[in-house]
């Protein structure tokens, strides 16, 4: 059991003392939502095998009371299982693959176009002493120079806030990804959220984007967790002329509007069978 309440994690931190991995930074969430203090054991990208005694050479890992535990996923099935009268991070069963699923689109959509777009700050911001294996391992992962790579990333980053669309579908109606409380699925998708925000050195999203009080919500949580210093502005990305929307109005069509009725559907059952404007 936690020796007076707190669980030592590993970090992985950028010369900003920001945390920078989306791993980290939901590991970090969990063991808050958990009720436990964090004892967190500082450093950057090189050198992990020996700081960990040989334990691991990827982070997060955590030890409660001598046992170490490896792997964002391992740490947070070890926590519901260890303290299973603690506030649950998977409430369900179900809630595992769904939050795997909606992590797994996240990664394509954004962490990683957003990796694309920010990856020589990325490597500028980290330590010293990790900037030559950032360069190195991270060139060798994109194909391509990290400057080369990054640029052109005006031209992307609106397209990629346009494709955050599903997440803001299922926050329209509900306050969490977890409905009425945060679980785990708030903490992962927040985790790759806030690994950007340890890089933006231009911004990501625009300032009226519905995710941001989500987004905000989530930093409040424990104590303001997700407000490090550290962390650059998410918000200010403009739409330029050309650029489609940064993100949509409330849809039309049966997947956005709750039927409730024949007023509820009227406008769209004329849009659709007589091709009129929208309603
Ligand atoms: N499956 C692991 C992945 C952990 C992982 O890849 N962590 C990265 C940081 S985002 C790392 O340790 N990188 C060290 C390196 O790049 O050398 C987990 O979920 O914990």
């Amino acid at each position: 059991m936690a020796q007076n309440n707190t669980i030592t994690c590993y970090d992985i931190a950028i010369s900003t003392g920001a945390t920078i991995s989306p791993f980290v930074w939901s590991t970090k969430y969990a063991l808050a939502h958990k009720g436990f203090d964090i004892d967190l054991v500082p450093g950057g990208f090189t050198g992990i095998a020996e700081r960990t005694g040989g334990q691991t050479e990827r982070l997060p890992a955590i030890v409660d009371d001598g046992k170490w535990v490896l792997d964002s996923w391992g740490i947070v099935e070890y926590l519901d299982a260890t303290y299973p009268d603690r506030p649950a991070l998977i409430p369900h069963p179900s809630v595992a693959p769904m939050v795997r699923a909606l992590d797994a689109w996240f990664w394509r959509v954004a962490t990683g176009p957003w990796m694309r777009c920010y990856c020589a700050d990325y490597r500028d911001l980290s330590n010293p002493e990790d900037h030559e294996y950032i360069t190195h391992s991270r060139e060798i992962m994109i194909g391509m120079k990290l400057e080369d790579r990054q640029a052109g990333r005006e031209d992307r980053l609106p397209l990629i806030s346009a494709d955050l669309e599903p997440l803001r579908i299922a926050l329209r109606e509900q306050p969490w990804l977890g409905g009425e409380t945060p679980n785990y699925a708030d903490y992962r998708i927040l985790g790759s959220i806030l690994f950007t925000a340890s890089v933006c050195k231009i911004p990501a999203l625009s300032e009226d984007d519905p995710l941001r009080d989500w987004i905000e919500r989530c930093r409040d949580l424990f104590g303001g967790l997700g407000r490090h210093p550290g962390l650059f502005p998410l918000y200010g990305l403009k739409q330029r002329e050309g650029d489609a929307p940064l993100f949509a109005e409330a849809g039309q069509g049966g997947i956005h509007k709750r039927n409730t009725g024949l007023a509820s559907t009227q406008a769209e059952t004329q849009r659709i069978t007589q091709g009129m404007a929208k309603g």
